[in-house]
């Protein structure tokens, strides 16, 4: 039998947290193989309803799960963990400005950032889910400074998989059969899901779906408005598709990309198509299953260009007004 896999979830409680962890411990993240050991994290108030989705996870009897540990302490929720899920914030609250949230939370990313560097297993990945999730991601990382660049992820997979389906519906075409739709930006509406070199069937998707009208004036505005129209219908924002966007991104890391595709993850740059050395950005990746790349030489013509640039912009922005919370 393999050696379990110690997962630390924050706000495993919430929304998403709840969807989750439960996938987590079916193999749905790691393979139906691997033993995982869950380290779920909340603050104080939120402990009780932590015991209950504990409770569940007995429940379930799953096969892969060894071990459950639940906690509000940082230290013993990071302690020898191989992933941290940083799903955990405070959301934003009427009257609140952008700025505001990013002190809020970026706080926490402070201090979890220097937990996961101290407690963690030395190879230690990070995906940061909660919003801003880049500029969080951006913050966590410059205070775990031992913990490399490379280790670091924010999540733009949610998006990805909207534009998939998205596009899936309009051609008729199988999900499967869309490939190389990368998210290049910040999780945010300046994002930008490009259609331009995204295939269906293998062929271009322009040549497929020849109507760049319903490109620029429906697909993008749907795909960037996707978690609005969800608050708007159910009350709440996007959840059980969140929660799955996680899983596929962790697999996407963790297993080799096939030939010829990409996906989509925010990560350090390294300044690839000139973005900004550092930022927290999206761009096309391949996996070996151990080591990631950024996929170099994507053909960008002068509209995807503007958009990514703008989406640099708005990510340079965030982080001048962290710019206090990012150790020099
Ligand atoms: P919920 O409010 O349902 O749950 C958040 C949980 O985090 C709560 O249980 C809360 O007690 C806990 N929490 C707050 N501060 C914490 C801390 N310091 N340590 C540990 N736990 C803490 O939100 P939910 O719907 O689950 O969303 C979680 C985050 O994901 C939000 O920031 C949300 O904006 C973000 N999202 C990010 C997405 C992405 O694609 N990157 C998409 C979905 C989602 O909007």
């Amino acid at each position: 039998m393999k050696t379990p896999i110690r997962v630390a979830v924050t706000g495993a409680a919430g929304q998403i947290g709840y969807s989750l962890v439960f996938r987590i411990a079916s193999g749905s993240m790691f393979g139906p193989d691997q033993p995982v050991i869950l380290h779920v994290i909340e603050i104080e108030p939120a402990m009780a309803s932590l015991g209950g989705v504990v409770m569940e996870l007995q429940d379930c009897a799953f096969p892969l799960l060894k071990g459950v540990t639940q906690t509000s302490s940082l230290e013993a929720g990071f302690k020898d963990v191989d992933w941290a899920l940083l799903v955990g914030s405070v959301p934003r609250k009427a009257g609140m400005e952008r700025k505001d949230l990013l002190g809020i939370n970026g706080k926490i990313f402070i201090g979890q950032g220097q937990a996961i560097a101290k407690h963690a297993a030395p190879g230690v990945r990070v995906l940061v889910v909660g919003n801003p999730c880049n500029t969080n991601c951006l913050i966590a990382m410059n205070n775990a400074r031992p913990v490399l660049p490379e280790r670091w992820f924010a999540m733009t997979m949610l998006d990805q998989n909207r534009a998939v389906a998205q596009l899936a519906a309009k051609s008729g075409a199988d999900t499967t059969a869309i490939t190389n739709l990368a998210v290049w930006g910040n999780h945010s509406s300046t994002m930008y899901p490009d259609f331009r070199n995204a295939r269906i069937g293998g062929k271009p998707a322009t040549e497929v779906i020849r109507d760049e009208a319903w490109f620029t004036e429906t697909f993008l505005p749907t795909v960037q408005q996707r978690g609005t129209a969800i608050i708007k219908a159910r009350g709440l924002s996007s959840a059980a598709s969140a929660a799955n966007a996680v899983v596929d991104t962790v697999r996407n890391l963790t297993t080799p990309t096939r030939p010829g595709i990409w996906f989509s993850v925010s990560v350090c740059s390294d300044g690839s198509y000139g973005i900004e050395k550092g930022l927290i950005f999206s761009f096309p990746v391949r996996s070996d299953g151990q080591k990631w790349q950024i996929v170099q030489g994507v053909a960008l013509d002068e509209f995807s260009r503007s958009k990514i640039v703008a989406s640099e912009s708005e990510l340079k922005e965030e982080k001048a007004l962290v710019s206090e919370l990012i150790p020099k």
